[in-house]
């Protein structure tokens, strides 16, 4: 039996082939949970052209919100030509209904303990429409991912590593929390080295948690047992990394080179209406200040478009990024994705403007409170290309940091990846120029 297992481009990808970012690592341990005789391949369409000619038995297609359209369409051809698509990820888990137009068979929730299941009622012709997640899996004994199926040389940090899942908290605009689970399941330490030893160069390990330091006993014995291992890594972390002087310390001791950081706000307000309840604004320069001081570089994500955003907030939020010197940082438009509380609350309130999913990730779909949606896109177009200026590159990275030439590449990937999707967004400059400019 052949299975082939594909990771969907946005819309606006399909026709160009970059080197990606990271590789999906959600397909290879789909890949490693798969029975081992059948014959497994997998195609990441950022990095790789579809063959919707292969043979195959049974195709496996992943989907986030924005993806969505494009797994469909994807789902939609191999279908005509009679092959079964089994959908899977994050958007077919909370549009079951939905994905089911386009699918044999969806997943509702994490493969673990369902895909082996799958493949057998696949061979006796007996696959049901749905397959929901009764209990949230544990992550003891977790196969190795296959990322042996990863096309060779297309991403830039190919070491991805997956050690926690779940989140206590509900922050109304993510999605993590109803799909993976209100509290944090960890996996034994001993199972994450055995996986970083598996990797025959370990220079750089990127960490895709939502949180490497949301339990923090959890954290310290990983971070003290990668001591000896000598390698750089990178991660997603929340502000209270920053409260525990010896988590900070042994992150940096096993080689933390880069935080990626929650900041979401700089209004007290916004961080209280979204619920992120471990974020204060007041700490960020201080949070800020104490991370760098153990030479780890920050990246900081910003969301504009909450409802106590007015017209400064794109001026005041890259000021700050720049003024506190943050090695990277991304914008993005608050976005309703479905199955979260900003969803359903902003969808009773009518302010979704279009259901159009591959709209959703980088464009505005939603009616803002205080801004009028011309403003919110243009500030937003405005911030990325003013933070991503080559002087304002320059004055946040300078020359005298460590990994110097990591942090350039960094953020000349983030310039050339934004100039390419603001080409459409030519009006920015009016903005600057009635809005921004001649305010400092
Ligand atoms: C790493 C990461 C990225 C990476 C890599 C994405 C990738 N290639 O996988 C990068 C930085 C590129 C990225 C980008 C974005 N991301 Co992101 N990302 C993540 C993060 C932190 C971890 C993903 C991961 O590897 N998880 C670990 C693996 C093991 O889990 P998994 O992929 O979900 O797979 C499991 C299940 O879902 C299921 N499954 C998955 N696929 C399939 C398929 C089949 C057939 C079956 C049966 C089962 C199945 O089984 C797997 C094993 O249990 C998640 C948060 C999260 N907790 O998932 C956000 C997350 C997925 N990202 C999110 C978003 C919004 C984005 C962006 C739109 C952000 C932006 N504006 O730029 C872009 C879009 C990228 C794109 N163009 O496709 C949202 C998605 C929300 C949604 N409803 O779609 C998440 C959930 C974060 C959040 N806080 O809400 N992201
Ligand atoms: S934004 Fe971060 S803290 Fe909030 S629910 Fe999502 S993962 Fe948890």
């Amino acid at each position: 039996m052949k299975l082939e297992l594909i990771f969907p481009a946005t819309q606006e990808n399909t026709r160009k082939r970059n080197k990606a970012l990271v590789p999906p690592l959600g397909l290879a341990i789909i890949a490693a949970l798969t029975p081992p005789e059948v014959e497994v391949s997998l195609t990441d369409e950022n990095v790789t052209v579809i063959d919707f000619h292969k043979e195959t038995d049974l195709v496996g297609i992943t989907a986030l919100t924005v993806t969505a359209r494009r797994a469909y369409e994807i789902a939609d051809t191999f279908r005509a030509r009679g092959v079964k698509v089994i959908l899977g990820g994050i958007h077919p888990s909370v549009m079951p209904e939905e994905a089911s137009e386009h699918a044999d068979a969806v997943v509702i929730g994490e493969a673990e303990g369902i895909w082996p299941d799958l493949i057998e009622d696949f061979k006796a012709n007996k696959l049901q429409r749905v397959y929901r997640q009764r209990e949230r899996p544990s992550l003891v004994g977790l196969p190795i991912p296959r990322r042996d199926l990863f096309a060779q040389g297309a991403y830039h940090a190919r070491h991805t590593i997956s050690t926690t899942r779940g989140c206590p908290y509900s922050c109304s605009f993510c999605s993590v929390t109803s799909f993976s689970g209100h509290t944090y399941r960890c996996r034994p330490v001993e199972e994450i080295l055995r996986e970083v030893e598996t990797f025959n160069e370990r220079k750089l390990i990127a960490f895709v948690d939502d949180n490497i330091v949301g339990n923090p006993k959890f954290s310290k014995e990983l971070f003290r047992a990668l001591i000896p291992y000598k390698i750089k890594w990178g991660a997603q972390a929340s502000v209270t990394i920053a409260r525990d002087d010896e988590l900070l310390r042994l992150a940096a001791a096993s080689g933390c080179i880069y935080l990626l950081i929650g900041f979401e706000s700089l209004s007290p307000a916004n961080l209280a209406a979204v619920g992120k309840r471990i974020n204060v604004a007041d700490e960020y320069e201080d949070v800020i200040r104490k991370i760098h001081s153990h030479g780890i570089a920050i990246h900081g994500f910003f969301i504009f478009g909450l409802d106590e955003d007015d017209e400064d907030v794109f001026q005041r939020t890259v000021r700050f990024a720049q003024k506190m010197r943050l090695e990277s940082a991304q914008f993005d438009l608050l976005t309703p994705y479905p199955g979260t509380a900003l969803c359903e609350s902003l969808d009773k309130a009518g302010r979704i403007v279009t259901k159009d999913w591959s709209q959703y990730g980088y464009n505005l779909v939603f009616e803002p409170k205080q801004l009028s949606r011309e403003m919110l896109q243009k500030g937003h177009r405005w911030a990325w290309r003013e933070f991503y200026s080559i002087p304002s590159i320059w004055r946040r990275v300078g020359v005298a940091r460590r990994n110097l030439a990591a942090l350039w590449a960094v953020n000349l990937y983030y310039r050339s990846f934004w100039r390419a999707k603001l080409r459409a967004g030519k009006d920015s400059k009016k903005f600057e120029s009635h809005s921004v400019s001649g305010q400092e």
